[in-house]
């Protein structure tokens, strides 16, 4: 699709004015016109800690405001995705409070809908589990995926239970994983059972540079279509404190964005950011602050993936 000249013409110049949506993209469902969608999840009822990621993606819209103001892109890219595709942001998956099994099918129904009109979907949690029926509609449109998956948790524990530490686990009991070409990175918790998916561990991955890391991945997951999720405590708690189930000894912000632009090229078809929890940021909205800029991070990525 042509670049959107209308939005690099028209851009917002102040991060503190204006309506607000994610990285100043137009608020849209006309997926007719979209290349990507940004889509909210905002449900937090399979938290088994603190609270409160329900309010993640308004969270990050506000803080990408000021990712976002420029005209020229998101630093260290070197160009604007608007100048190649259409993002739109879509709004926010509602209508469930307190309904688990409705957050499960609005989710996948809406997903569903921007998939099939050829668009791509970064979706912004929410806590992990919205994941599960992210990684469905996905499934549906690709085939089985390899899973990208930064975290401190493996979110695998076997649990019938849905909850943000087992969606994985159901995932690959329901066939939606790619294994042989999935990978978690970050992890710094117990793991009993691997499921023959590759793991960096926390204490691998502060040995190695970003660089290295990125290979590593690109090793992993080649040539497959992939799912990226990246659950915002995969940073140490001192970039990304507001969040559920924050574990101590994760890497910087830097180190997470290295990582991101150094797997540029992979053929990545979806996106999610989850678990941003701003009411425990003490102060700043730190942590949406890293998942808006991370987020950005991972829009161009997708934007680079339909380029291919
Ligand atoms: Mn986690």
């Amino acid at each position: 699709m042509p670049a959107d000249k209308d939005l690099l013409e028209n851009w917002w110049d102040d991060a503190c004015s204006g309506p607000i949506s994610f990285m100043r993209f137009p608020m849209s469902r006309d997926l007719k016109k979209a290349d990507i969608a940004v889509l909210g999840v905002p449900y937090d009822l399979g938290t088994t800690n603190r609270p409160g990621a329900r309010f993640g993606p308004r969270a990050m819209r506000e803080q990408s405001t000021l990712t976002g103001e420029f005209e020229y892109g998101l630093w260290p890219w070197d160009y604007h995705i608007a100048e190649y595709h259409t993002v739109i942001d879509y709004g926010d998956i509602c209508n469930f409070a307190g309904y688990p099994e409705r957050m499960i099918k609005e989710t996948e129904e809406t997903v569903d809908k921007i998939l099939a009109s050829e668009t791509a979907c970064f979706a912004m949690g929410g806590d992990h589990f919205v994941s599960l029926p992210l990684l469905r509609s996905h499934v549906r449109k690709h085939g089985p995926l390899a899973l990208i998956h930064f975290d401190a948790h493996s979110d695998t524990w076997v649990d019938e239970n849905y909850t943000h530490g087992t969606m994985f686990y159901h995932a690959i009991k329901e066939g939606l994983l790619d294994i042989e070409h999935s990978i978690q990175i970050g992890i710094r918790t117990p793991n009993p059972e691997t499921h023959g998916i590759d793991i960096i561990f926390a204490t691998e991955l502060d040995e190695m540079k970003p660089s290295e890391v990125a290979e590593h991945i690109k090793n992993r997951v080649g040539d497959a279509k992939a799912y990226l999720t990246f659950d915002i405590d995969f940073l140490d708690p001192a970039y990304a404190p507001g969040t559920g189930t924050p574990v101590s000894g994760g890497p910087t912000v830097m180190a997470g964005r290295k990582i991101l632009k150094g797997i540029r090229g992979l053929n990545i078809v979806g996106a999610d950011l989850v678990e941003i929890a701003p009411a425990y940021d003490p102060i700043g909205s730190i942590t949406a602050v890293a998942g808006a800029t991370l987020g950005g991070d991972i829009l161009y990525l997708l934007s680079e993936a339909l380029r291919r």
